[in-house]
């Protein structure tokens, strides 16, 4: 009976309706926030008794508009969603990136961007490309750097790569809460993949004691001021056309819905500790005002063709198995600004929302053309919508 109850509840909550709000240029969301060891973990944000993964993305969110969030030593990183698509303008730089660099402090972050092809609301696995920054080709493309839980909370971090290489995260007396992810510490290790930047830290002391960590030309985050001349610094702003596939080859994207940020470099600096990267706000660079309450250039619209050849070549429902079913060319996506899922549908059918457990929220008809399922009353969290043959996981935020 209570189950009953709960059921029409939830399900008078679903209206088909369409609505619109503005979109914010900045993210408006972390969806997952994973660093490595670090001086600033647990601090940047606070880890408090009780707090889960879930808990330190929500943590880390409001961070990134406070002070900003460490990643941590290699390959500690966060991902975070737009409320729209940020779009990809030809011959100019698209995203824009706050860290907390001063000058010596250069930490680059590895970007990746991704626009959404299933429609989903989170970023898959092939969805990801690299921007290639000024250093690819100095870079270790293939790293692996494994973490190694400390008996004690006193003692510095074991790491070993995949290059043959080991070395410490060592503690210093300026931090003195644990440098292990206190989330994570059901884990023995924690593995981080992806591109190994070279080292940027020199050692202006000969003995150890004074480095001096130089930034790259271009393409990562903390890696130069976030302003300079009193605008937004065009060395802090990324091109989606610099996005490369897996074998560096360039890759044409019409915009990106997630960016995610991992520390690219793994150096020790003496006294200054692990090369980390910090991120503050991730922002959509096509803006009529800068500043603090930076406002979206609406005027900015997506290249039709572009999107058309993307989709073309890296869409379609193979490219993402056991979350599409048949009937591959219905789109249905979750338009995070008004929290609804729309579906363009070629004929009437039937549509349910379940939950993670697989239990049904919401079941009705829908008529051919344009429809909606309003999610605005749900709470966070991942939700299957199926829509006649066909099922689509949706993260609401
Ligand atoms: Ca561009
Ligand atoms: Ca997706
Ligand atoms: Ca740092
Ligand atoms: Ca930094």
């Amino acid at each position: 009976m209570a189950m009953n109850k709960n059921f029409l509840a939830l399900a008078s909550a679903i209206i088909w309706a369409a609505a619109g709000n503005a979109a914010s240029p900045v993210h408006d969301g972390v969806i997952e926030y994973a660093p490595a060891p670090g001086q600033f973990v647990n601090i940047m944000p606070e880890w408090e008794e009780g707090d889960d993964a879930n808990a330190m993305a929500n943590k880390a969110h409001a961070a990134t508009s406070e002070g900003g969030i460490s990643l941590g030593a290699y390959g500690g990183y966060v991902v975070v969603g737009f409320d729209h698509t940020v779009v990809n303008v030809a011959g100019e730089r698209d995203l824009y990136i706050e860290g907390n660099m001063h000058s010596g402090g250069s930490e680059p972050g590895v970007v990746m961007v991704a626009y959404d092809i299933n429609g989903n609301g989170l970023p898959d696995e092939n969805e990801w490309f690299e921007i290639r920054g000024s250093e690819y080709d100095n870079s270790i493309l293939d790293y692996e750097c494994t973490y190694y839980r400390p008996e004690n909370d006193d003692d510095d971090i074991r790491w070993t790569d995949n290059q043959g290489g080991e070395g410490y995260v060592r503690r210093n007396a300026a931090h003195q809460q644990p440098y292990w992810p206190q989330w994570l510490t059901d884990s023995k290790t924690l593995v981080f993949r992806g591109t190994r930047l070279p080292d940027n830290g020199i050692d202006q002391s000969g003995n150890g004691t004074y480095f001096v960590l130089s930034p790259f030309d271009y393409g990562y985050a903390d890696n130069v001021p976030n302003i300079d001349g009193g605008s937004w610094n065009e060395g802090a702003k990324i091109d989606i056309d610099w996005a490369v596939d897996a074998k560096g080859n360039e890759v044409k994207m019409p915009g990106v819905d997630f960016v995610k940020i991992y520390t690219g470099v793994n150096q020790y600096n003496g006294w200054i500790g692990e090369n980390s990267t910090e991120v503050c706000r991730v922002a959509d660079a096509h803006v009529t005002r800068e500043g603090s309450s930076p406002v979206l250039d609406e005027t900015v619209a997506i290249d039709q063709s572009v999107l058309d050849a993307f989709l073309a070549k890296y869409g379609g429902s193979a490219a993402v198995p056991g979350i599409d079913g048949g009937n591959g060319n219905l789109r249905v996506y979750l338009d995070r600004a008004t929290g609804c899922v729309n579906f363009d549908a070629p004929a009437a059918g039937v549509a349910q929302v379940f939950n993670q457990s697989g239990i049904m929220l919401y079941s009705g008809t829908f008529s051919p053309g344009k429809n909606t399922i309003e999610l605005c009353s749900y709470p966070a969290g991942i939700y299957l919508v199926r829509i006649d043959e066909k099922t689509t996981k949706i993260l609401k935020l």
